[in-house]
């Protein structure tokens, strides 16, 4: 067995287990990163082409904490940095909580990022973001999945996080 198989199967039962005990994903991926591991994302797109960024550390609190997530660099890749460090306070999205259509945690008092009519989906938005790996479908709803470099959802083919313990 490849440590990625046994990996998936790790998951797989404790996904098996949450489910069971009514518990979220966002506690499965709490739990996966305790211990702070890093984070790669990776964007295909339509033409086949693959971009990637990698980030140093990667974790995200408890529901009683609204599953906040902490990004830690360096970060280096071909997509570009859109998480941690996008030259705007209102789009760095480490140290943001979770935000569903109806959990509004975002920090834009006067709209609920997760639910406004060009974004709606799940993810850890500031006022809102530069990257946003969670998008609606139909594609051409998704808005800014990673900033300057994709602009709409209907560029890019498939989008990838993954973890990797230290
Ligand atoms: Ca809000």
């Amino acid at each position: 067995m490849t440590l990625d198989t046994l990996v998936v199967s790790i998951c797989k039962d404790i996904l098996f287990f949450f489910k069971y005990i009514k518990c979220t994903r966002n506690d499965v991926i709490h739990l996966l990163t305790k211990h702070k591991p890093s984070l790669y994302v990776s964007l295909t797109l339509t033409n086949g082409k693959t971009l990637y960024q990698q980030y140093g550390q990667f974790s995200i609190t408890d529901e009683a904490d609204k599953y906040r997530l902490y990004l830690k660099g360096p970060t280096t890749g071909t997509l570009g940095d859109s998480m941690l460090n996008t030259g705007r306070s209102d789009t760095d999205l480490s140290g943001m909580y979770f935000s569903t259509p109806d959990k509004d945690n975002d920090r834009w008092s006067e709209v609920n990022c997760a639910a406004d009519s060009k974004v709606r989906g799940g993810w850890w938005y500031n006022a809102c973001h530069q990257a946003f790996l969670n998008g609606p479908w139909s594609p051409e709803d998704w808005f800014y999945p990673w900033y300057p470099l994709l602009m709409e959802g209907r560029e890019k083919k498939e989008t990838v996080m993954m973890i990797k313990p230290h």
